[in-house]
């Protein structure tokens, strides 16, 4: 048994005597010095929405929905509008952005069900475990994601505190956990937001005195969309504007905290969504603004997400980067503005270090990123350059959420929209990026199998049922 399998079913608060007895006194001892001699670590807010979409905040182009809390972090910060969620839906998303490595590389392909016997590997290193070891508080409040079994749930992996759904809020069973226990079998949806907001600031009031990391991990947007009564009916975009004008407030009562517990100035705010707006739930499922389709599909509006990273004093007011860059890098760049060391790390690292880019002192190392769907490879950009391999035409209840496409070499700087299929005018950049991409394949080598994430029930006694009584009608929970 290693020792993270050791101290993971510990509670969280005595985790910290587990690492004592693990590595000795005097040598914890030595590490706090060291690190109290060095200039102060940033907290770390990260604050993930759920299904929202590129169009779908002011700061990216919306004009329908109000978000002047999110703007303001844009105006004040950086705005990364070619951020990319490592998957375009939520649990591999989720996985990516916090270990820093592709979904694949685990075997999680899709979403973990209600029914879902796993979780995420053991053998993972969450940015949380890493920022944990390393003196920090560590706190989520919201959607989890990344299995619902004791051990899988955040408290053994790297959080000291929980509380939240531990998966979609369209799941049978949503219930709020506390900790690794249920606390509410009950969720009045239309409070999810407020509740949420709630625990985030009771978290940085709490630990005002310490460093922290929260992670704030909205179940909103996601439908079925509620909003609580005083946001009701206010944007121009029906329920779902209102959700998200729930969401910006939510920012604001997060930032009001940072600022009434003086920690506004040494606190880097990191706002972005797991993968691309629902389209096929039309207006309750948000816009991609300028970008083609939406979650579940690799064209840009299933995983270029709004990314916005705000620090007062380090990050320069107003800043764009408009490069590539991956919420893979989150991971890789925290330990570098905490201070600390990579090197101990065993499994490979897929995303970069952008702390110069946030910092403005340079750019992102590396131009490729690899479109993952369902575990297999749909697409692939390197520079400006993405080649999408073909897609079927998929529905969902009889609606279209996209209609099947050829091999697409799409020039993005020219056209965002993924419009015009550049193959026959540049079959040598064709042959570039397929190049690049196997190159990609031999690095990235061999990866686990997929995990079972869905165990559909054995309904062939209901099937024999209506063949012998071919009048009968189901009951309504069939
Ligand atoms: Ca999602």
């Amino acid at each position: 048994m290693n020792r993270k399998n050791k101290i993971a079913f510990l509670p969280g608060k005595h985790r910290l005597f587990a690492n004592v007895s693990a590595i000795g006194f005097g040598l914890l001892t030595f590490t706090v010095q060291a690190q109290t001699l060095k200039s102060p670590r940033p907290n770390i807010v990260i604050i993930n929405a759920d299904d929202l979409g590129y169009g779908d905040i002011g700061a990216f182009g919306a004009t329908d929905i109000k978000t002047p809390k999110i703007d303001s972090l844009a105006a004040n910060g950086i705005k990364l509008i070619s951020l990319y969620s490592s998957s375009p839906v939520s649990s591999p998303s989720r996985f990516g952005l916090l270990t820093g490595r592709y979904p694949r590389r685990a075997g999680i392909d899709h979403v973990f069900f209600p029914e879902s016997f796993t979780g995420i590997p053991s053998s993972e290193v969450t940015i949380a475990e890493k920022l944990h070891d390393n003196g920090y508080s560590t706190g989520i409040v919201g959607k989890w994601h990344l299995g619902h079994h004791f051990q899988y749930l955040p408290l053994q992996n790297g959080f000291d505190e929980y509380y939240g759904i531990p998966y979609s809020n369209d799941m049978q069973g949503v219930a709020y956990l506390q900790g690794n226990q249920p606390d509410s079998l009950t969720v009045n949806q239309h409070y999810i937001t407020q509740t949420y907001t709630r625990k985030a600031v009771d978290f940085i009031q709490r630990n005002k005195g310490k460093s922290f990391f929260l992670y704030l991990a909205h179940n909103m947007p996601h439908v079925p969309l509620y909003v609580s009564p005083p946001f009701e009916g206010k944007s121009g975009r029906g329920l779902y504007g209102d959700v998200i004008q729930e969401i910006d407030w939510s920012v604001g009562q997060v930032l009001q905290a940072l600022k009434d517990n003086g920690l506004d100035k040494n606190t880097l705010v990191i706002f972005t969504s797991d993968n691309g707006p629902w389209r096929q739930f039309d207006i309750e499922g948000g816009s991609a603004g300028p970008l083609r389709y939406g979650k579940g599909t690799t064209f840009e509006g299933g995983q270029r997400v709004p990314g916005v990273a705000y620090w007062p004093g380090k990050i320069k007011a107003g800043s764009v980067y408009s490069d590539l860059a991956l919420q893979l890098d989150i991971f890789p760049t925290l330990l570098s503005l905490a201070g600390i060391n990579a090197a101990d790390l065993k499994n490979p690292l897929d995303g970069e270090d952008i702390s110069p880019v946030l910092l403005g002192k340079g750019h992102r190392k590396g131009n490729e990123f690899v479109y993952f769907n369902n575990g297999k490879i749909e697409a692939f950009r390197k520079g400006d350059w993405k080649i999408h391999f073909p897609t079927k035409e998929e529905t969902l209840l009889g609606l279209t959420i996209f209609q099947g496409t050829d091999s697409l070499l799409i020039n993005l700087k020219d056209d965002l929209a993924e419009q015009h299929d550049l193959r026959k005018i540049y079959p040598e950049k064709e042959k570039e990026l397929l190049q690049a991409l196997d190159a990609f394949q031999k690095r990235f080598g061999n990866n686990p199998p997929r995990l079972i994430q869905s165990m559909p029930a054995d309904n062939s006694h209901i099937k024999k049922l209506l063949e012998r009584h071919p009048e009968a009608k189901l009951p309504s929970r069939f």
